[in-house]
């Protein structure tokens, strides 16, 4: 809409509404599905938004091209969940020199965070820190335990993260150690692809798998079956999500822990889009908060959930 060059005054575009250019990571997990289904139904919700929304199939250039598209267009405010942490400054600045607004959701980005009014989204470490603690916990030996990691994205923040914040409790303890570790792009299928490999090179020395989200830890269990192991007995499986693929896993006794990411950003993201709008001072940071579920609690707590 046309705005005052000055400030992001509240001054909206097309009938009163607030624009806004919306730039997903792609449709790569049941956690990003559920993700972009809370943010569209949120908009949709909102008379005072409207969204225009564009999927980047996982490619940091179709993010950049969709966000210089979005600045082109004037909307009111850019917001998007960048697929990796860096190469963003440049795109950002412009927004800034555009004088629109940008909001990110679910994943940080490496940029001068005057760039950005706020990130709505999880402590990736602390998740990496409750997978560990939970292994601590539940894997309880002094014999060496063997773990193989599945990463997320390479370069994104949730993959960074969450493997810093799983080293960093495991550190102390000489015995877990991490024998191999692979990226799986957050999706079931390289997931399985990986988990495949892992099973050739270190079969039956494999005690723990850690995956960083809940589909790669759905592929590595299919893997195990095949080559004719026990997943959740013969080996087991920590990941990180909570979505109803994990829970399901979970009452079958194939996943052992998944910890909660929640995605369920949408509603956040309006208020914060408001905010932003008005002028008014948010949180450089607007934190989820989630639990940790396993075995012990998946049964109990799958009705109540909303993703
Ligand atoms: C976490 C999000 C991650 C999920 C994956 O906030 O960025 O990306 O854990 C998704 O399932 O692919
Ligand atoms: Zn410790």
């Amino acid at each position: 809409g046309n705005k005052s060059a000055s400030s992001d005054a509240s001054s909206g575009g097309k009938d009163g509404k607030i624009i806004v250019g919306f730039s997903q990571v792609g449709a790569e997990s049941e956690w990003r599905t559920a993700n972009t289904k809370s943010i569209k139904d949120s908009a949709e919700a909102d008379s005072q938004i409207e969204l225009k929304f564009s999927d980047a199939q996982q490619k940091q250039e179709n993010q950049i091209k969709a966000i210089r598209s979005f600045i082109a267009q004037k909307v009111d405010v850019i917001a998007f969940s960048p697929v990796v942490q860096t190469g963003f400054d440049t795109v950002l600045q412009e927004a800034k020199a555009a004088n629109i607004p940008v909001i990110l959701t679910d994943r940080a980005v490496d940029a001068d965070p005057s760039l950005y009014k706020t990130m709505i989204g999880s402590d990736f470490v602390e998740e990496g820190r409750k997978a560990a603690k939970w292994m601590l916990d539940n894997v309880k030996t002094d014999k060496p335990v063997n773990i193989v990691e599945l990463q997320g994205t390479v370069g994104s923040a949730p993959a960074i993260d969450r493997k810093a914040g799983f080293e960093e409790v495991i550190k102390d303890h000489a015995n877990y150690k991490i024998i191999k570790s692979q990226t799986g792009d957050f999706t079931r299928a390289k997931g399985k692809e990986v988990m495949e490999a892992f099973l050739k090179s270190d079969g039956k020395n494999i005690n723990v798998v850690y995956a960083h989200n809940d589909d790669m830890a759905i592929g590595a269990i299919q893997a195990i079956e095949e080559y004719g192991l026990k997943p959740g007995k013969d080996i087991t499986i920590i990941s990180i999500d909570g979505v109803k693929g994990a829970f399901e896993a979970m009452m079958d006794g194939k996943l052992n822990a998944s910890i909660e990411c929640n995605p369920l950003l949408g509603e956040q993201l309006m208020q914060a889009i408001k905010d932003v709008k008005a002028g008014k001072e948010v949180p450089k940071w607007i934190k989820t908060e989630e639990g940790i579920f396993d075995t012990t609690n998946a049964a109990k707590e799958f009705p109540n959930r909303k993703y």
